[in-house]
């Protein structure tokens, strides 16, 4: 299980960098709450206008997504000037709050002040995320936070506002994973809420507004229920013009899935992977971690699937090497509205080396010929080949990931540079190979092109 998440956290990390559409991280986080030092300047301000209400408290910090600050700032009232919202927790009774403080007549003053839970008597032990959306469509956010508790399973939100001058709880919900999406017809964003119950094995979409104090839901959706985790959250083009969220699932500790949602022109959230005579989704199933990623930067979100090399199909899954194909729907499968036909089609295939940071496109000349690939980890030495009666022949490629500080000391026998991350120091070199069959033989400039890194 710790291996899986590190493997799952490695891989997204990898290829969180060149994706092109929005997307959410998912799952763990280590508990971060590092004190800061005592805010100066505006901060300071701001800090002492919390003060003045709260006594003996310590700021807490959301764990994950993209506010992670002590005092996050956004408009929160509509008038066009920055409010900040602080959580912290009472050291006297434990309680965490949220607080809004607003600069009145050039000062600094806490406007709200909320218990988190009070209502329902939950106790909160972590803050989780905060996220700002116009759920309402009144042209100012709310605030949605993520909260965990002791005293109950799964996750708890609070959807909160700023109305009439005060500070006000619209809505809790539940939920396991949440994004804030722009998937909708209307263009705007909405709340995507992911429910998983392992135990009864069902997991659904809700696309969530709010409509006075009511949340509505705009849209429902059955996923899988076997799945054991939702890894990643991401909302892009499925096709020109056609929105979509696409989540990456575990199922287990090594089959990942992806399942797609949109909005069909009758309306209605479609989940078109899900097979339901079946109950469940076995079109993107991989026996790997991989993500669903732009990979060819044409703002088309793909789908990665495996095939195993040759030679390797009769191996374990864990000691198998892969072509891994990237996925979109193809044009005839959508007519401008509707999806048609629940197909997938290949645009590119590439090898993928997550653990030394790179890809390798497969070029076309391989695509159709027996080639297949042997991987020296330890070496982080990854050889082409091509595949004849039953064994590794001819070489084509051959490449590896090299530490800057030891490029000094590499032998010449790769002699062509592919690449430097500036980030790590990783240097990557190629030899290319003579194979008898000329067909297979590639240009150092098909390799250059071919060769692709992931940070
Ligand atoms: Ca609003
Ligand atoms: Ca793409």
């Amino acid at each position: 299980m710790k291996l899986k998440n590190r493997m799952i956290a490695l891989i997204l990390s990898l290829v969180m960098t060149l994706l092109m559409s929005s997307c959410t991280m998912v799952g763990k986080s280590p508990d971060q709450l590092i004190r800061p030092p005592r805010p100066t300047g505006e901060y300071a301000g701001i800090q002492r206008a919390l003060e003045e209400v709260a006594e003996d408290f310590t700021l807490k910090y959301p764990e994950t997504g993209d506010y992670r600050s002590a005092f996050i700032e956004r408009d929160l009232d509509g008038d066009g000037k920055k409010e900040f919202i602080a959580f912290y927790v009472s050291d006297t009774t434990n309680e965490y709050h949220i607080n809004m403080i607003k600069k009145e007549e050039d000062n600094w003053k806490s406007v709200g002040d909320l218990i988190v839970g009070a209502d329902e008597d939950i106790a909160i032990s972590r803050i989780e995320r905060v996220d700002f959306c116009d759920l309402d469509r009144d042209g100012v956010d709310e605030i949605i936070t993520g909260w965990s508790s002791v005293s109950r399973s799964g996750k708890q939100m609070y959807i909160y506002k700023f109305e009439d001058a005060r500070f006000v709880l619209k809505r809790p919900e539940t939920y396991t994973e949440y994004a804030v999406v722009s998937i909708s017809p209307d263009g705007g964003e909405d709340l995507l809420l992911l429910h998983l119950n392992e135990a009864a094995k069902s997991s659904s979409a809700s696309i969530i507004r709010l409509d006075g104090d009511k949340t509505v839901s705009i849209g429902n959706a059955v996923l899988d229920g076997n799945v054991t985790e939702y890894v990643k959250i991401t909302a892009g083009n499925v096709a020109p013009g056609l929105r979509g969220v696409f989540i990456d699932s575990m199922k287990g500790s090594s089959v990942m899935i992806t399942e797609l949602l949109y909005f069909g022109s009758e309306g209605g959230l479609t989940n078109p992977f899900y097979d339901m005579s079946n109950s469940e989704t076995w079109l993107t199933m991989r026996e790997a971690a991989y993500a669903c990623r732009d990979i060819n930067g044409d703002g088309i979100i793909e789908i990665p699937t495996l095939e195993p090399l040759r030679g390797y199909a009769d191996l374990p899954p864990g000691e198998r090497q892969y072509y891994t194909h990237w996925n979109q729907f193809g044009a005839q499968a959508y007519d401008g509205k509707d999806i048609l036909t629940v197909k997938l089609d290949v645009v590119l295939s590439t090898y993928m080396n997550y653990t030394d940071g790179y890809y390798f496109v497969i070029p076309e000349q391989w695509l159709h010929n027996n080639i297949t690939v042997e991987a020296d980890v330890a070496n982080r030495m990854r050889v082409f080949y091509e595949w004849r009666d039953g064994k590794f022949a001819d070489e084509l490629v051959s490449i590896q990931a090299v530490v800057k500080s030891a490029a000094q000391e590499q032998s010449n026998a790769l002699n062509i540079k592919l690449g430097e991350q500036l980030s790590n120091g990783q240097i990557y070199y190629a030899a290319l190979g003579n194979p008898s069959n000329r067909e297979l033989q590639i240009t150092s400039a098909q390799l250059l092109e071919s060769f692709h890194m992931l940070l």
